[in-house]
């Protein structure tokens, strides 16, 4: 038995596009930054009583369905161990799921590494972000803290996250406007099979995430959030329009999304320096230097409330214990 207890990540260079879907390949390299508000724990316990694998989030117990992804992930780690056991696993999520909160990424970052280890497994980070993936591909770069990039590769044993800034030595900060926490409509994972299979825009898009990987590297060491909220806002936006230019088009925003992107571009019209990123579900997440989260704050529970608003500051990567 093991519990792991891993953060979600918020993409400033986003993933979106598998090149092969089986083994969680992406298209294009990716870049994000860890939270500390938001996190799965998870405890995974193999035993050779059970006659099959049990699920639980949040104390809830889930049925075959909802399971599937986490009995194939079970079987994988089964596979590599040589385990032949069912295994319960208790997962306690914060993390609103599936909200576009990246639920999925804390949650299989989480299950690697209580599974793996109670499965006997020692595996480094690397090989820990490896395995994560072949869950989920954002939960790849849920293992580390800080910022940090997923580099694609071109295969199994190539593609895996790595620290670009654990520990986060300059005022970033996010804020996250929960504009609606019910479950999305449409997946991460069908939306951008959509997008790669027929948005005549796809083509472009790995070019811009070469510019803007390579610009964002840049800012940070710059330590220039000015510079990293601009990039992840274009970056954001062009990701978005692979929605609404798929056939069919569709599109995560709903109205209080458009809301407070509009809010903040007029915090920035008025000198407030904030940027907005948006995943797969309509919450917007502020881009901001901690100094200004004051009057950001201010500002956006006036028009959206501050119950409907978490602050989170960068988050650190994956423990796991044995219990
Ligand atoms: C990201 N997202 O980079 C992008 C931006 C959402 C928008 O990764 O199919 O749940 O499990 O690999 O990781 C969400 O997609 O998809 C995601 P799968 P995942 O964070």
């Amino acid at each position: 038995m093991a519990t792991a207890k891993a953060h979600t990540n918020i993409a400033l260079v986003k993933y979106w596009g598998k090149k092969d879907q089986d083994m969680i390949i992406p298209q294009t390299d990716s870049l994000s930054l860890t939270l500390d508000e938001f996190y799965t724990t998870t405890k995974v316990t193999f035993d050779d009583q059970l006659s099959s694998d049990q699920v639980s989030i949040n104390s809830n117990l889930l049925g075959d369905q909802a399971s599937q992804k986490v009995r194939n992930f079970l079987d994988l780690v089964r596979k590599m161990s040589g385990t032949t056991a069912f295994a319960r696993v208790e997962s306690q999520n914060h993390v609103p799921t599936a909200a576009g909160l990246a639920s999925s990424a804390s949650a299989f970052a989480a299950l690697a590494g209580a599974a793996s280890r109670a499965a006997g497994l020692n595996l480094d980070r690397r090989d820990l972000s490896r395995l994560a993936r072949r869950g989920s591909g954002s939960a790849t770069r849920s293992i580390y803290g800080g910022l940090v990039e997923w580099q694609r590769g071109h295969d199994d044993a190539t593609s895996y996250a790595k620290p670009i800034m654990e520990e986060v030595d300059f005022g970033l900060e996010m804020l996250a406007i929960m504009v609606d926490t019910t479950a999305k409509k449409i997946s991460s994972r069908f939306g951008m099979q959509q997008s790669v299979a027929s948005s005549p825009y796809y083509k472009v898009w790995p070019e811009i995430v070469a510019h803007d990987m390579a610009a964002i590297k840049e800012a940070i060491a710059a330590r220039n959030i000015d510079a990293i909220g601009e990039i992840a806002e274009t970056n954001a936006l062009r990701m978005h329009a692979l929605t609404l230019s798929a056939e069919p088009g569709f599109t995560y925003f709903d109205s209080d999304t458009l809301k407070a992107m509009r809010a903040v571009r007029a915090l920035r019209d008025n000198g407030i320096h904030c940027y907005f990123t948006m995943d797969a579900g309509p919450n917007v997440k502020v881009i901001y230097d901690r100094q200004d989260r004051q009057s950001i704050f201010k500002a956006l529970a006036t028009e959206f409330g501050a119950d409907r608003l978490v602050v989170s500051k960068p988050g650190p990567g994956i423990k796991i214990w044995n219990d």
